[in-house]
């Protein structure tokens, strides 16, 4: 692939060479948009860990700080008729999904703020109505799969929601995200290999942060690059540089594209690094398992960084302008709002407010929906 010149790369990103650069098409607006959502996932991010602190939350939250460039760039090129499967680590893909040009929208293909963070604080007006705080949601309307726990086992759900699409005359293709860890389990090869054999636009991406809780990645895969797993099932397996938004965009789009075109499906591996512990209640045992010379350097290649460096050098932003808003380096406990553009703290305070003011389900209502879904 011809190298990008504007940041600092890893090697191994370049295994597969594109013939050409999606993001070459992206305008200048489009691409100030992207480095906003970067800004909008980190503030998330930040904002919920303050909340809690603070004691005006409650449940475990699972950090996506420094992996934010694989949700926007995978999200940002598809339509809204496409389908996604998040997990854990991807809580902001939930209203990230078909906000590109549609910051205002009443109504799009993804779900609102307001969900969310009524998800997070377990309110009525959430999807889950408090039988989890985190992820285990979604939206046949908005098309996001329902993610499970078990890891991985969204890949199987995913291929026969495009199965059933493509045999309506549809064209959508559906983007699941996997850790690194997930890629021993049995169902990740069965359903790939599946999805193979019958062309399904499944887009596996792989979000290698180099652990899976305390297991690095080392112990769990005896392959250094997880795309490498492609090539037992004859299909693309790219690598993207995971810290950088525009090559996320890339090797997502070329392989949505493929998919969408009928080739079949791809994984799309994304080295990063998870930069805090598995999920806030590991936050502080994190240096009893990892190296703090590793977890430093894991953070060096901060995505809203290494977007903002790519913007000044395509001349989208001036210095003075990129300056504006440093959220990167800084953890929940030493970011503040300031640090953030205000049209992305308005859009969470939206979110917070109605969840806030929004009330508990009845108990009652613990016993419903256990055997049959409501909708
Ligand atoms: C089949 C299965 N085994 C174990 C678990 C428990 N578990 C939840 S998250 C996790 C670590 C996942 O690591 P990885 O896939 O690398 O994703 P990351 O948390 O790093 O984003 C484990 C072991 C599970 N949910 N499902
Ligand atoms: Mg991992």
């Amino acid at each position: 692939m011809e190298a990008n010149s504007d940041t600092p790369r890893d090697p191994q990103s370049d295994q597969r060479p594109l013939d050409s650069r999606p993001r070459d098409l992206l305008s200048r607006e489009e691409c100030l948009e992207m480095f906003r959502q970067l800004y909008l996932a980190r503030y998330f991010d930040v904002r919920l860990i303050k909340e809690k602190k603070r004691g005006r939350l409650r449940g475990t939250l699972y950090s996506s700080h420094n992996q934010e460039a694989i949700m926007v760039g995978s999200l940002y090129g598809l339509k809204p008729t496409d389908w996604i499967s998040p997990i854990h680590r991807d809580m902001p893909a939930f209203f990230l999904k078909d906000l590109r040009g549609n910051w205002d929208a009443e109504e799009r293909s993804g779900m609102s703020i307001e969900e969310v963070c009524a998800q997070v604080w377990g309110r009525v007006g959430s999807p889950g109505r408090a039988r989890d705080n985190w992820s285990h949601i979604g939206s046949k309307s908005k098309r996001i799969i329902h993610s499970t726990s078990m890891l991985a086992g969204t890949i199987p759900v995913a291929a026969g929601v495009v199965y059933a699409d493509r045999s309506r005359g549809g064209d959508a293709v559906c983007l699941t995200y996997n850790g690194e860890g997930s890629t021993a389990q049995g169902i990740f090869h069965e359903a790939i290999n599946f999805a193979a054999v019958h062309k399904l636009p499944v887009i596996t991406i792989v979000e290698n942060n180099q652990w899976a809780y305390g297991t690095p990645v080392s112990q769990g895969s005896p392959v250094t690059n997880i795309a490498d797993r492609a090539k037992g099932f004859g299909i693309p397996g790219y690598i993207a540089d995971g810290q950088d938004v525009f090559d996320v965009y890339d090797k997502v789009t070329t392989a949505v594209n493929r998919a969408r075109a009928g080739e079949g499906p791809s994984i799309v591996e994304c080295k990063t690094f998870r930069a805090y512990g598995h999920g806030d209640h590991d936050d502080d045992r994190a240096n009893k398992y990892r190296d703090p010379e590793e977890i430093m350097l894991g953070r060096l290649r901060d995505p809203i960084a290494i977007c903002r460096q790519s913007l000044v050098s395509k001349g989208y932003l001036s210095t003075e302008e990129a300056e504006l808003f440093i959220a990167e380096g800084k953890s929940a406990t030493d970011a503040t709002n300031d640090d953030f553009p205000p049209e992305v703290v308005d859009f969470l305070n939206k979110g917070i407010e109605f969840a806030v003011n929004s009330p508990l389900p009845e108990a009652a209502e613990g016993g419903m929906w256990v055997f049959k879904e409501s909708n």
